[in-house]
């Protein structure tokens, strides 16, 4: 499914969003930066070992939940890595919409500020971090559907749905929000 956005293209697929072609791909990391499994561990596994030593050096710190940070992509036909750091939901009444929503808008300020056209984001937060997929997906695709329409980049806006009940989940939301 795609949708329009002024003259911005936001659209839903289905895949390992390793293999995604855009600028920036957003990896689903955790505060440690430390690296794990699902999206985490198929982005550094494809990559190969350089995001990994630049999140070391550049973020010896790691990065809080809510927020994102940048490196090169590695073997990733991508330019730039953002490890992205969702909420671990706790039931929702931790803040956990307020920092899904900010770290999707981090990564689309990102984007415009590093000059990508076109970036991948994964379910963040919907694997292990056990965010609700319905709520996360209605979160998501608000944020990204403001700042679209706030700032018209970066042109292409992908969400990259590893199964058919992901996508469907993205899609309901996507038809409610825009007709
Ligand atoms: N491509 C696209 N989507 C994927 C892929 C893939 N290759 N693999 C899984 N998903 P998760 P989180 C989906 O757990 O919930 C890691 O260990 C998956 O079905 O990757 O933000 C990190 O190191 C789910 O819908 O991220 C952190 O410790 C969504 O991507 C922690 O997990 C997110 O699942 C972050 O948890």
């Amino acid at each position: 499914m795609r949708k329009q956005i002024g003259s911005c293209l936001l659209e839903l697929d289905v895949g390992d969003i390793s293999l995604e072609q855009t600028d920036a791909i957003v990896n689903a990391a955790n505060s440690a930066l430390a690296g794990g499994g699902g999206v985490d561990g198929a982005i550094h596994r494809a990559a190969g070992p350089l995001p990994m030593q630049q999140t070391r050096e550049r973020y010896p710190e790691g990065c809080p939940a809510g927020h994102a940070v940048v490196t090169d992509a590695g073997r990733l036909s991508a330019r730039y890595i953002f490890h992205a750091v969702g909420p671990i939901w706790q039931g929702g009444r931790f803040q956990e919409a307020d920092l899904l929503r900010s770290v999707y808008s981090e990564c689309l300020r990102l984007a415009r500020e590093l000059n990508c056209q076109s970036i991948a984001f994964p379910a963040i937060s919907t694997g292990a971090y056990g965010y609700p997929l319905d709520l996360a997906t209605e979160t998501a695709l608000l944020q990204i559907i403001e700042d679209l329409r706030t700032w018209q980049q970066p042109a292409h806006v992908r969400c990259i749905c590893f199964h058919e009940g992901i996508l469907g989940a993205y899609g309901r939301v996507l038809e409610r929000l825009i007709p």
